[in-house]
């Protein structure tokens, strides 16, 4: 392994001349296996553990380990914090907005309870806990253009009341137990693996299916704007920002993007690559949510205290997708 030798702030009160110890929970979402190879480039394969509730495939299961780990068994996840010595917690599972809509006593469970015994957890074991915000905390009452770190949150789907609480009860436990919560809300994350039951997720289907039939019907209607950005930004956010010392960090919870646009903007940018993509539009439920989302996010703060900045725009973000989508169908 020639990774760079690193001393490493564990948590606030000690700093250890080896790499943190990390759990992945949630792992087999959108984000799990790309954080995953990231983290294990930087602190070792065997330093990342990946875990969730669903089968593995193949290449989630082929550069570090992979186990069983129900964020509803408090006990379990006891039991793996112990076992594995874990430093540091990255709490991805969560149903999203539209699937949320469908199945509001799960995600009750999932999103809040599931995320009442990881908050626990980190508490009782001093670890860092990262847990992902969304663009989806905020409401009709927030300003949309652009959307301040601090401002109004009321959001209207339960994907969003949860991520406000999780939110708030991060920020109380950091100031009541000085647990090193940290927090980024994410846009839309664009990504060769598919996410599933998002409001955003028409930008990422039109590359799979557009690609396939060059076809697509939209969910949203043409001029709906919204804030988006790459997996590798994304992740590599989610990288500088579990890095930052605490010291720099001047709150829990920061607002970060890349980019913003509307399925016209993003679907004209891909008929470069596919011309004969052809686009029809049938608006459902998922708009309502979108209508009630920031469409342009204020990320200053994250860029003024620790440094964020995004790489890839709308043409770098196409092209990349483009090119990640060909490859896995090959
Ligand atoms: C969703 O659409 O629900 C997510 C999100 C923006 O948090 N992709």
């Amino acid at each position: 392994n020639n990774r760079p030798f690193q001393k490493t702030t564990i948590n606030r009160s000690y700093t250890v001349d080896r790499s943190p110890k990390i759990l992945i929970t949630g792992g087999l979402g959108q984000l799990g296996t790309e954080c995953a190879k990231l983290l294990r480039k930087n602190y070792g394969n065997e330093n990342v553990i990946l875990s969730d509730i669903i089968k593995p495939t193949e290449e989630s299961l082929s550069n570090g380990p992979f186990i069983f780990a129900d964020i509803l068994d408090f006990k379990g996840l006891q039991k793996i914090v112990v076992n594995y010595r874990i430093d540091w917690l990255i709490h991805f599972s969560a149903l999203l907005s539209a699937v949320g809509e469908q199945n509001v006593p799960l995600a009750v469970r999932v999103n809040i309870e599931g995320m009442h015994n990881v908050i626990e957890l980190a508490k009782q074991y001093k670890l860092r806990i990262f847990i992902p915000s969304t663009i989806g905390a905020f409401g009709p009452d927030s300003p949309r253009n652009p959307t301040p770190n601090v401002t109004i949150q009321r959001p209207r789907t339960i994907y969003g009341v949860s991520k406000v609480h999780a939110e708030l009860l991060g920020e109380y436990y950091h100031h009541k137990f000085d647990l090193d919560f940290r927090c980024l809300r994410f846009p839309g994350v664009i990504s060769s693996d598919p996410p599933g039951g998002g409001t955003t997720d028409y930008a990422v289907a039109v590359f799979h299916e557009g690609l396939v039939t060059k076809r697509y019907e939209c969910y949203l209607e043409p001029y709906t704007r919204l804030p988006m950005m790459y997996i590798k930004d994304c992740l590599s956010a989610l990288f500088q920002f579990l890095n930052t010392p605490n010291e720099k960090l001047q709150r829990r919870v920061y607002n970060v993007t890349a980019m913003s646009f509307t399925p016209e903007e993003l679907f004209s940018e891909l008929k470069k690559h596919v011309p004969d993509l052809k686009i029809s539009y049938k608006p459902d439920a998922r708009q309502y949510i979108a209508e009630s989302w920031p469409q342009v996010f204020d990320d200053s703060e994250a860029r003024r205290d620790w440094g964020w900045q995004h790489k890839y725009n709308l043409e770098r973000l196409v092209e990349s997708m483009v090119r990640d989508v060909k490859k896995n169908m090959l």
